[in-house]
C-alpha cells in the first residue's frame, strides 16, 4: 500500500512521526511551495527565502537517504499554486492508498485538512506533532477547570514532566522555579554583543534569493544580506554558538535593549525551532548542561528553559484552547489604523524608529522590542488588533500564527481580556529609557509628559490607563497606576489627556512624530 505523506513548510524534521510510520520502498513525500503560503500574508522576503532554502535543503536530504520526494518549486510552470490543488494533483499522479499528515501547527491549514477528508475520498491518517512538549489534547486538560489560566504553573508542570532544573527530590534547583527578576539589569554603556554566525551561501539558497527577489519586489523588509541558517546541521552551529558565547548573560540582558545591536544575548533561534529545525527538548537540555558543568550560571539558563518549555509551549496551548474566535478578541474595543511607520516610513522616536529598521533589515527584533517598544505602543494608541496582528505575522522570520497571534492579541495587546497574561504590558517611556540607551540620542524627553519636548509615550499611557479605567481598575498589578494618576491635580491631568490627543492626531494624519 502507497502512503503519500504531505510534509508542511515547517515540518522539515526526521523526528516528524511520518518517518516512524514510513515504507521506504512505496510511500512518497509530497512537498511544495505555492504563492498561496507566501502570500497569505506580506512576508518579509529573508522569511520567504529562509523556507523556501530550508525546505529545499529538507528534501534534498531526504533523496540522499533514500525516500522519494514529490517536490514542487515556486516557479515550476506545473506549479498550481495552493496546498489543495496540489494535494490533488499528487493524488491523481501517484494514486495513493493513503494520505499521511502530522497535524498541521496553524488553525487555517487544519480547516484546509477537515475539507480534504471530506472532499478527496481517501483515507487521512493524521499524527499529532510530537515535537510540540505539551500535546493539544494535554493542554487541555491541564486548563480545564482552571479559573484563570498562568504560565507560571504550567511551566512547573513542564519542569517536572521533562525532569529540567529539578534536584533529586523533584524540587526546583537553587530553591527557586523562577529567577524573572534576576534579569532585568539595564544596557551598561557602549554594551557590544559578541559577533553572530554568517552561513555561507549554497547554490540552493542562492537560486532561492533569487527566486524571492524577483516574485516579491514589493514585500516590506530588506532581502540581503542573508545568513540564515538553512539545514540542522547550521542550525546547530548557531545553537552551539549560543549555548557557548551568549547563554552565560543571556539572563542579565534579557530585556535590555541597545541602538544598532539588535540580538545583544538572544538565542536567534525560534526561525530554527518553529520550523523544525532544531528540537525545543534538544536545546533545552543543552542549556540545562551548560548550568550542571558550570559554564553558565542558574539566572541564564532558567530564564533561557522557561522561553522554551514554558512559554512557547504555553502560547501554542492558549492558541489551540481559544482559536478560532482568539483573532477576534478586541477587549479595549481599539480601532484605530496601523500608523505608515511601522512600514518603513521614518518617526524620529528613536525607540520605534530602531525596533522598526531592525526588523525590516533582518526579519527580527527582540522579545522586548516586540512588546515594549511596538506592541507598547500599538496598546498605548489603541490600534485595531487585527492589523497589529497582521503586521507581525508578516515581518518577522519566525512568525507563525500558533506562535504570533497568542503573542499580540494576547501578551502585547491584551485583546483577550487577561487570558494570556494577568495584565497589559503598557509602559511610558520611563520604563524604556530605564531598559535602553534609545532615549539619549531621541529629540523627545522621557522625562517630559507635557509639551513639545515631552516622550509621547508617557501621555499616551496615562491616557490610555485613563480611557480604561473601568476595565482595568480591579486589577491587582496595576494596583499602583490609579491611585498615582488620581493624585494628581485635575489641571495636570487635563494637560497630560490634551498632550495625548495631539499625539493620537499626528498618528491618525500619519504626521511625523
Ligand atoms: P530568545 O530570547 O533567545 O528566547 C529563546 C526562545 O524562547 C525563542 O527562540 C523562542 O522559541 C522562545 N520564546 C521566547 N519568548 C517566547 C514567547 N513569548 N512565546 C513563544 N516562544 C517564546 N515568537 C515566535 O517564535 N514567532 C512569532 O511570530 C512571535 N511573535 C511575537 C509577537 C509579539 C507581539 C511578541 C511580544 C512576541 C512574539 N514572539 C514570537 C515571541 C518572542 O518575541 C520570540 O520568540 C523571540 O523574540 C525570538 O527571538 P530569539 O530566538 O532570539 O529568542
Ligand atoms: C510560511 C510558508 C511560506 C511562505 N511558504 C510555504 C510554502 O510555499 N509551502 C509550505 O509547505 N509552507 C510554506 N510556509 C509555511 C506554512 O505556511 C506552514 O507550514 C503552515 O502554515 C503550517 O500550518
Ligand atoms: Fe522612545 Fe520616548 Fe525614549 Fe524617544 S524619549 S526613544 S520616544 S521612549
Amino acid at each position: 500500500m502507497t502512503s503519500l505523506h504531505f510534509i508542511f513548510g515547517d515540518q522539515l524534521s526526521f523526528n516528524l512521526p511520518n518517518f516512524a510510520n514510513f515504507s521506504p520502498k512505496k510511500d512518497i513525500i509530497l512537498m511544495c511551495e505555492v504563492m498561496e503560503e507566501a502570500s497569505y500574508a506580506w512576508h518579509h522576503p529573508k522569511k520567504i527565502a529562509f523556507i523556501f532554502s530550508a525546505m529545499r535543503h529538507f528534501a534534498k536530504d531526504l533523496q540522499n537517504r533514500g525516500f522519494i520526494v514529490d517536490y514542487i518549486k515556486l516557479d515550476d510552470p506545473k506549479n498550481l499554486g495552493s496546498f489543495d490543488e496540489e494535494l490533488k494533483r499528487a493524488i491523481k499522479i501517484h494514486n495513493p492508498q493513503k494520505i499521511c499528515l502530522t497535524e498541521p501547527s496553524e488553525y487555517r491549514v487544519w480547516q484546509k485538512i477537515i475539507t480534504w477528508q471530506k472532499n478527496f475520498g481517501i483515507p487521512f491518517e493524521i499524527f499529532t506533532d510530537t515535537r510540540f512538549l505539551c500535546s493539544q489534547n494535554e493542554f487541555r486538560k491541564w486548563a480545564k477547570n482552571k479559573k484563570e489560566l498562568r504560565l507560571e504553573f504550567f511551566y512547573r508542570e513542564m519542569r517536572k514532566k521533562y525532569k529540567i532544573l529539578l534536584d533529586a527530590t523533584n524540587k526546583p534547583i537553587g530553591g527557586k522555579w523562577n529567577y524573572d527578576n534576576e534579569n532585568r539589569k539595564s544596557p551598561k554603556l557602549g554594551m557590544k554583543s559578541p559577533k553572530r554566525i554568517s552561513h555561507q551561501k549554497d547554490e540552493i539558497t542562492r537560486e532561492v534569493l533569487n527566486l524571492v527577489a524577483q516574485k516579491f519586489p514589493e514585500n516590506f523588509g530588506d532581502l540581503l544580506p542573508f545568513h540564515f541558517a538553512v539545514n540542522r546541521s547550521q542550525a546547530l552551529i548557531e545553537a552551539h554558538h549560543f549555548i557557548v558565547e551568549l547563554l552565560p548573560k543571556f539572563g542579565d540582558y534579557q530585556d535590555a535593549m541597545v541602538l544598532n545591536e539588535p540580538y545583544l544575548y538572544h538565542s536567534l533561534l525560534s526561525s530554527y525551532l518553529n520550523i523544525g529545525l532544531i528540537e525545543p527538548l534538544e536545546i533545552c537540555e543543552m542549556a540545562q548542561m551548560a548550568y550542571l558543568e558550570g559554564r553558565a550560571p542558574l539566572n541564564a539558563v532558567e530564564g533561557f528553559i522557561r522561553q522554551i518549555l514554558g512559554w512557547r509551549e504555553y502560547v501554542r496551548g492558549i492558541y489551540w484552547l481559544f482559536m478560532p474566535q482568539y483573532v477576534e478578541y478586541n477587549f479595549f474595543a481599539a480601532k484605530r489604523n496601523l500608523p505608515d511607520f511601522f512600514w518603513g516610513k521614518k518617526t524620529t522616536m528613536i525607540c520605534l524608529n530602531e525596533a522598526i529598521k531592525q526588523t525590516k533589515e533582518h526579519a527580527y527584533s527582540h522579545h522586548i522590542q516586540r512588546l515594549m517598544i511596538t506592541g507598547n505602543f500599538a496598546l498605548i494608541t489603541g490600534i485595531d488588533p487585527k492589523q497589529v496582528h497582521h503586521w507581525y505575522l508578516s515581518v518577522y522570520a519566525d512568525a507563525f500564527e500558533w506562535v504570533e497571534v497568542p503573542n499580540t492579541i494576547g501578551m502585547a495587546l491584551h485583546a483577550d481580556g487577561g487570558i494570556m497574561a494577568s495584565k497589559p504590558y503598557a509602559a511610558s517611556g520611563k520604563y524604556i529609557s530605564r531598559m535602553s540607551n534609545f532615549c539619549k540620542s531621541c529629540k523627545f524627553d522621557p522625562e517630559i509628559t507635557v509639551g513639545e519636548k515631552s516622550c509621547p509615550f508617557n501621555s499616551l499611557y496615562w491616557n490610555f490607563m485613563q480611557s480604561h479605567e473601568d476595565k482595568l481598575k480591579g486589577n491587582q498589578r496595576l494596583k499602583f497606576v490609579y491611585p498615582t494618576w488620581h493624585k494628581m491635580s485635575e489641571k495636570k491631568r487635563q494637560e497630560i489627556i490634551e498632550q495625548a490627543e495631539i499625539y493620537l492626531e499626528k498618528i491618525d494624519r500619519n504626521a511625523e512624530l
